[in-house]
């Protein structure tokens, strides 16, 4: 039933896309009714962590030729220069539409300019821009300020009143991402009795996540009660450096991370870790309505926020079997 309403839907979508700009590109008409197709490209971060690679899967899915899109799909592997490259090609290649997940915030201005110039639309997924709002057309993402917040809400909760050493594993710096959420954690242990050692980027990933950790250890030893992930994965890398020098996580060390992939879920209600932040990476639907809309000249809103949830190891037990990333 809801696979037919959305190809009805597409069909008119694309009928009016074909009158208004008739420059759809060069994708395979959709379910053989010689409805036109639109052409979008997708400047995606990179493969940094399971988060990522959901939101990558999402997008995929709802951007399919079976929807009506010929997808142009870019991963910048973290790396800015490269994004911003991928972005200008897509301009060159007069897509219908791009849609961004900016690896940083700032360094947009110019790029976005040209795509409004050449009159592309572009709609922002995931994370934000610092560049003016009339360059993007909507962003669809979470309220990573939020995050943060209910993150050291919980510290603040359930460790504020004793003396507490944490450490913090940022993600990439100048992302929206890691900015916000740093800002709304820090303003939830105001005032409380815990003490930030350190705080370093680990880039979203395992990998660096483990190094850091690694450093933080050797540096504080068994002086540090909690750490503070920006995203599972650096927590998840932070479990074997944690384990590699004699400590138990979610005990001698606890643990508060944010997104609630399946294996942050997994170490949670295995007691590894100790709370989780939801981050919900399952944007796609929502991103290509709203392109879809955009492209067809219907008005939409600035911005659309994906409400987040938190999880406790009896709430992730509960939650891991119908979990879907
Ligand atoms: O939390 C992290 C990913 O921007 C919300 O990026 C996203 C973050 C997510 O690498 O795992």
């Amino acid at each position: 039933m809801k696979a037919k309403k959305t190809l009805a839907g597409l069909a008119l979508v694309g009928a009016i896309a074909l009158t208004a700009s008739g420059c759809a590109g060069g994708g395979t008409p959709a379910g053989g009714g010689g409805d036109d197709v639109i052409t979008v490209g997708f400047a995606q971060t990179g493969s940094e962590s399971g988060w990522r690679s959901a939101n990558t899967e999402s997008m995929k899915e709802a951007f399919s030729e079976a929807n009506g899109f010929n997808l142009i799909f870019n991963a910048a592997d973290n790396k800015p220069e490269a994004q911003i490259a991928a972005v200008r090609s897509f301009i060159n290649q007069g897509v219908d539409a791009i849609v961004l997940a900016p690896i940083v915030t700032d360094g947009w201005d110019d790029v976005l300019q040209e795509a409004k110039d050449a009159g592309i639309p572009v709609i922002l997924e995931d994370r934000t821009v610092s560049a003016s709002e009339d360059l993007y057309a909507s962003w669809i993402g979470l309220d990573f300020e939020k995050e943060g917040e209910t993150a050291g809400e919980w510290v603040a909760e359930n460790f504020g009143s004793t003396p507490t050493n944490l450490v913090i594993l940022e993600g990439t710096t100048g992302s929206s991402a890691a900015t916000d959420r740093a800002t709304g954690f820090a303003t939830a242990i105001e005032g409380t009795d815990i003490t930030v050692l350190d705080s370093q980027t680990g880039n979203f990933t395992r990998a660096e996540g483990k190094t850091v950790m690694e450093g933080f250890l050797q540096k504080y030893g068994s002086q540090i009660n909690l750490l503070f992930a920006h995203n599972d994965d650096m927590g998840l890398g932070a479990l074997d450096a944690i384990k590699a020098a004699g400590l138990t996580p979610g005990t001698d060390i606890k643990i508060v991370t944010i997104d609630a992939v399946k294996d942050g879920m997994t170490a949670l209600a295995d007691g590894e870790f100790n709370y989780i932040v939801e981050c919900n990476p399952l944007l796609g639907e929502k991103v290509a309505e709203v392109v879809k809309k955009v492209v067809d000249g219907e008005s939409v809103d600035k911005q659309y926020i994906v409400e987040d949830q938190a999880f406790d190891q009896e709430q992730a037990k509960a939650a891991l079997p119908d979990r879907k990333y």
